[in-house]
């Protein structure tokens, strides 16, 4: 097959999950093409079947605001014109599922004779946050409706789509995928990170770790609460990856609960897989998570999750076999279950192997690309519907 992928190319869950999944086309021999407004992070350096389309966005003194959506629509059409794509892949529905409408109508016009299918993968604040405008909410339903096929992160995000979007058409649920070979246990023999561990817990101390955009749904208030919490009884370390608007404040909190010597902000990083398999437990407190593919990355390093019980989080980490899920802002009860797992070491492996056995079970790459390939087929023979 040939297909476009668009998504947010260096920022957040949509992109890595779109990227990984062009990539694990690509080798499984589909010429993959990316028109993005950027090289998606993970796609530095050439590999065979992937090609990139750089959206140029045009300024002009006319413009008040750079009319992103249309110049996406523009790069589509042409790409799918003259590269002979047989689908459209756009992750995250505003603006990627209007631009690859009007893609298609302008194509459409120049008597192509292969339509051009559209697959919309909604991935969370495009239905959860965006949605509740009453004006995107219209070009959401429409987008949905006039895509040939659209899938949803999670039965939760698919659920909730129907309930407050209503649209015409079926929505297919796909999960999230990980690579467990570059997502696995922490190997006490490695190399990159043993200093890693001497650096952050000299002295044995237990490690939390949190990983996400540091936006204000992601709770990051409870996360340095919770830390204070278990602090008391547990010596630990608290260890954030990642970078965002609650940075700050984040800070601000650890300073007044006098933690701030055992938090380590680690900023944006690169290899996520090498530090996250040195936790002892993953914390995940957010307000909504449609998927959580943070947690999952977790999970498959063999790391306990205690996460909230909210959105498409309960069809990953499962209470008491996985991991912990808990009330929104239940601080106690998430810090009550840390404190039991660092506290009990066989307790942690058991949680621990049963979370790298789930995602084995049921979110590894073989078999989630998969899902995507037969739904594809079905879209282009109009099975799907
Ligand atoms: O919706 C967002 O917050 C952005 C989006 C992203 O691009 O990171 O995150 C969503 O998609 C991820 C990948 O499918 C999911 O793992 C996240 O749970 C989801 N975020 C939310 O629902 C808040």
């Amino acid at each position: 097959m040939k297909i476009g992928v668009t998504c947010y190319p260096t920022y957040g869950g949509s992109g890595v999950v779109a990227t990984e999944l062009g990539i694990e086309l690509a080798k499984r021999g589909h010429d993959v093409h990316f028109i993005t407004s950027d090289i998606p992070f993970r796609l530095a350096s050439f590999r065979e079947h992937i090609y990139f389309h750089a959206v140029d966005v045009m300024t002009y003194p006319v413009f008040e605001y750079t009319p992103y959506a249309l110049s996406l629509a523009a790069r589509m059409a042409e790409v799918a014109e003259f590269e002979d794509l047989d689908l459209l892949h756009v992750h995250y529905a505003i603006p990627h599922a209007p631009s690859a409408y009007l893609a298609k109508q302008i194509i459409r016009k120049n008597n192509r004779i292969k339509e051009l299918k559209i697959v919309t993968t909604l991935h969370g604040t495009d239905i959860t946050l965006l949605a509740m405008d009453r004006s995107f909410l219209n070009l959401i339903k429409f987008s949905i409706d006039e895509s040939d096929g659209t899938t949803a992160v999670s039965k939760y995000l698919r659920n909730r789509t129907y309930s407050e979007i209503k649209p015409n058409r079926k929505i297919e649920v796909i999960h999230n995928f990980i690579d467990t070979e570059k997502y696995k246990p922490h190997d006490e023999s490695d190399g990159p990170c043993n200093g890693f561990l001497h650096h952050i817990a000299p002295k044995g101390e237990k490690i939390i770790m949190h990983t996400s955009n540091f936006r204000p749904l992601k709770r990051l208030n409870d996360v340095i609460k919770i830390f204070a919490k278990v602090k008391e009884s547990v010596n630990s370390k608290l260890v954030l990856i990642g970078d965002g608007p609650e940075r700050y404040n984040t800070e601000q909190l650890a300073r007044e609960l006098h933690v701030e010597h055992d938090v380590l902000f680690l900023g944006k990083q690169e290899a996520v897989s090498d530090l996250i398999c040195k936790a002892d437990v993953f914390l995940l407190p957010s307000e909504s998570e449609s998927f959580g593919l943070a947690a999952l990355e977790a999970m498959a390093s063999g790391v306990p999750v205690v996460t909230t019980n909210v959105g498409g989080l309960p069809e990953i980490n499962i209470h008491g076999e996985t991991g912990y899920l808990e009330k929104l802002g239940d601080v106690d009860a998430m810090a009550g279950d840390i404190v039991k797992i660092l506290s009990d070491k066989s307790l942690q492996l058991q949680l621990g192997n049963a979370s790298r056995k789930r995602v084995i079970d049921n979110f590894g790459t073989d078999r989630v690309v998969q899902l995507y390939i037969d739904y594809y087929e079905n879209v282009l023979s109009g099975k799907n519907n």
